[in-house]
């Protein structure tokens, strides 16, 4: 089994720190004060994530998984890959539809799962080697904003990007996103992309403000990792979580609203931040999509949308793309 698996860790030794510290003095120190969502995901928030996705409110994942079990023969006739490629992989828990579809196939040769978490593709790829006789699993640690180097894995090539993480990023980052992809890409690969769609404003509020507060908990994660990471002082008790719909941008945003004026200080990075009552750090984007603008951004971005698939009730879209 162990040679069937390799992780290759392209993260450089001081990454953790150093985009920490730049993304905290970039988007915290001055107003509107933010923070990147990559932050929730220590292991605690990884944890609370995955409950996140068995509440009765989060639709999403079970929405998306819903039409991967129905599509994923599909996709592996259409594709007939011979490497799946999976962004932001994490528990890799819906992947295995798709391997499952792949390996019946008989395309499949090689599972090439990219993450930032070194512990989630260790935990997931060896699991996966052992349910998998005969599949390679070749884990790359690294951050997909940084760029691809996807150069070595046999083709076809299907990439999934799944969950509608995609949704965390604004226009300007899909934008660049999407053109990064199509260049990693030849002509017979294929991407798979779960986009979560607009919907009832109050079913897409619920689902980032569950009645038992779980997400509220890994909302205020983020602050613990600042404290443990940066040496801050946030305290979490004095932060609310609000979840609120922007409809300019047509997207559930996620903030922690400062009860009350309060000074936090950030120690490793000799910052002082004063925070007036009510004040927001806003720690997340998720933008919801329509067929026909994220198409269009597709197609801006250098792919063309072959299929397009939803669930029954048309909450989510998994939709493949050829560059
Ligand atoms: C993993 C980024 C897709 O935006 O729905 C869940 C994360 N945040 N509840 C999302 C999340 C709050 C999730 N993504």
């Amino acid at each position: 089994n162990e040679s069937r698996f390799t992780l290759d860790d392209r993260l450089p030794a001081d990454y953790f720190t150093a985009s920490l510290r730049a993304d905290v003095l970039g988007g915290l120190a001055t107003a509107p004060r933010t923070l990147p969502p990559k932050w929730f995901y220590d292991k605690r928030g990884s944890d609370l994530f995955e409950q996140i996705t068995r509440l009765p409110e989060y639709y999403p994942t079970r929405a998306e998984q819903e039409i991967l079990t129905r599509r994923a023969p599909e996709i592996a006739a259409l594709t007939r890959a011979a490497t799946l490629i999976e962004l932001g992989s994490g528990s890799s828990r819906k992947t295995r539809l798709l391997l499952d579809a792949l390996t019946a196939g008989g395309t499949l040769a090689r599972y090439a799962p990219l993450d930032v978490s070194a512990s989630a593709l260790e935990e997931a790829g060896e699991a996966i080697v052992r349910d998998y006789p005969g599949l390679r699993v070749a884990a790359t640690v690294a951050d997909f904003e940084q760029g691809l180097a996807l150069s070595d894995e046999p083709g076809p090539r299907l990439l999934a990007f799944l969950g509608s993480t995609i949704g965390n990023f604004d226009a300007e980052q899909r934008k660049v996103f999407y053109r990064t992809l199509a260049l990693s890409l030849t002509s017979d690969d294929v991407l798979l992309l779960g986009a979560d769609l607009v919907k009832d404003t109050g079913v897409l509020i619920r689902a980032y403000d569950d009645a038992t507060g779980v997400t509220a908990e890994f909302n205020k994660n983020v602050l613990h990792v600042l404290n443990r990471e940066l040496g801050a002082d946030f305290e979490a008790d004095a932060f609310e979580h609000v979840a609120v719909w922007n409809t300019e941008h047509e997207r559930v945003e996620m903030h922690l609203r400062s009860r009350a004026a309060q000074t936090v200080k950030v120690r490793d990075l000799d910052l002082s931040l004063d925070l007036a009552a009510g004040e927001d750090l806003r720690t997340e984007i998720s933008c919801k999509f329509r067929r026909e603008s994220l198409t269009a951004e597709l197609k801006e971005g250098g792919f063309t949308v072959r299929h397009w698939w939803t669930d029954p009730q048309s909450r989510f879209a998994l939709l493949l793309a050829v560059p």
